[in-house]
């Protein structure tokens, strides 16, 4: 008896293309310079929320205080969203300017 497949059961996988998988967008979270924060609350706010040690702390706060701005954190938008109202709510508790933002990475 003729057999096409020569004994082999073959299984033919149909393999939709697919679009590459997308990546959710990053955010940064930005800490701002102001004249009027004091130092050890920012200090605190980075230990408390930022999950850094103090000497990491010390050293972000200090790129803050010299250079107006760095990035404390990436997360995705969500997380971003609440570690900027976060920080906001314990600056606006204790009434230091102190300014959060986030932007795209
Ligand atoms: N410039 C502030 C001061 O001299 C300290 C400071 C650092 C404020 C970082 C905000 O995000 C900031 N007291």
């Amino acid at each position: 008896m003729s057999d096409p497949n020569n004994g082999k059961d073959q299984t033919d996988i149909a393999v939709k293309p697919r679009a590459k998988t997308q990546r959710p967008p990053l955010y940064k979270v930005l800490l701002l310079n102001d004249d009027f924060t004091p130092m050890e609350f920012v200090v605190h706010v980075l230990e408390r929320l930022f999950g850094m040690t103090h000497a990491q702390a010390i050293e972000i706060m200090l790129t803050v205080h010299r250079k107006g701005v760095a990035v404390v954190g990436v997360f995705s938008h969500e997380i971003a969203e609440t570690k900027v109202a976060q920080v906001m709510e314990l600056a606006r508790r204790q009434q230091h300017p102190l300014q959060c933002t986030m932007e795209k990475e």
